[in-house]
């Protein structure tokens, strides 16, 4: 099946493919050419100094049959990713979000919860209309406004599966890699480790007479390599990482960071998630992000400083990156 990067005498199952020869194996979503024209659309909108944001949200589904029925998934609701673009939008940025259809999206989010149903914050007005109850219009109202004031900056692309993922998230930062440093790519969604390659799978349901069922999945390529050295190797790069083992967060954290050579892994645990985060560079000591369990019942959203200091570094990074230039034109311009 492909290029392994594993030693050759491991059964096939066990190897971890090439990402390239991934593709090569696997079907694009059907949205792909949709994506890549709305995409190159909406970066050229942006003019050349808005700093843009691709943020990924969500969890990839990882399907056990090629005609599907079943699929595993997880439980990324889209909190973190869609919370992050409001404050993106907020601080001036373009956002590309890249999220889980069905999971929850910008501004509609507070909406949208599991447990609550849109009829929940209507009546009927009487009038053979329908109106937004009183105590909730103002929330309304102030998310609407934001809605529709941000929404020229704002493209939205939606996956399911692990597979569509790849491909979008391919396509996407390749349509970036020429903003260079004024994009960030701000990778959130929960993305599997583990798949099943189409060749190895069903091709119909699986059927349940055969008794228990015993599954052998495939270890997902590691796509944080190609993104960083060949797909967009100027654009400032941040990574999540989770665990639920607070021990292994750090090791974990650090050790991706020098794998890939990007510039920020934001460190989370499954059940703290919500108010603590730790913001994790080379060479310095992680930065931890706190929110009290007051501030959070007041609904205030971590996502408000993992931003806030992100876009703070992401200026730097964006300066540091015009000075380099404007020196190498300067040296030029001085040559004789
Ligand atoms: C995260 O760690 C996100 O913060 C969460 C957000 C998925 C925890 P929710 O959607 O949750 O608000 O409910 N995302 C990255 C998880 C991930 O798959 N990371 C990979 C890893 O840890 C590397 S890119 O190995």
């Amino acid at each position: 099946m492909g290029a392994a990067v594993e030693t050759p005498s491991m059964p096939e199952e066990c190897r971890v493919i090439d990402p390239d020869t991934y593709f090569d194996h696997n079907r694009p979503p059907a949205n792909l050419q949709w994506a890549h024209d709305a995409v190159a659309a909406f970066v050229g909108r942006q003019g050349s100094s808005r700093p843009i944001v691709l943020v990924t949200s969500g969890g990839t589904t990882v399907p056990l049959e090629n005609n599907t029925v079943r699929f595993v998934d997880n439980f990324s609701a889209g909190t973190r990713g869609s919370a992050s673009a409001e404050q993106f939008l907020e601080l001036g940025y373009a956002v590309l979000f890249l999220y889980r259809e069905q999971s929850l999206q910008p501004f509609s989010r507070q909406y949208s919860q599991r447990s609550e149903c849109i009829f929940d914050y209507l009546r009927p007005d009487g009038h053979g209309g329908v109106s937004v109850k009183a105590e909730y219009t103002a929330k309304m109202l102030d998310g609407l406004t934001k809605y529709e004031k941000y929404k020229p900056q704002l493209l939205q692309v939606a996956f399911t599966t692990l597979s569509d993922y790849l491909f979008l998230l391919r396509e996407i930062t390749l349509i970036l890699a020429p903003t260079g440093a004024r994009t960030m790519l701000y990778l959130a969604a929960a993305v599997s480790d583990f798949f099943i390659p189409s060749h190895s799978m069903a091709e119909h349901k699986i059927q349940s007479g055969a008794g228990a069922l015993t599954l052998r999945m495939n270890q997902v390529p590691k796509f944080l390599r190609p993104l960083v050295k060949n797909w967009a190797p100027s654009c400032f790069v941040v990574s999540f990482k989770l665990e639920t083992d607070p021990e292994l967060l750090a090791p974990k954290a650090k050790h991706a960071l020098e794998k890939y050579g990007h510039h920020v892994v934001v460190a989370n645990l499954l059940n703290t998630r919500k108010w603590q985060v730790w913001l994790v560079t080379r060479g310095q000591d992680p930065c931890l992000l706190q929110i009290s369990q007051e501030q959070l019942l007041q609904g205030h959203d971590i996502e408000q400083d993992i931003v806030a200091e992100l876009a703070r570094r992401h200026r730097e990074y964006t300066s540091a990156g015009a000075l380099a230039n404007a020196s190498a034109d300067a040296a030029l311009a001085a040559a004789p």
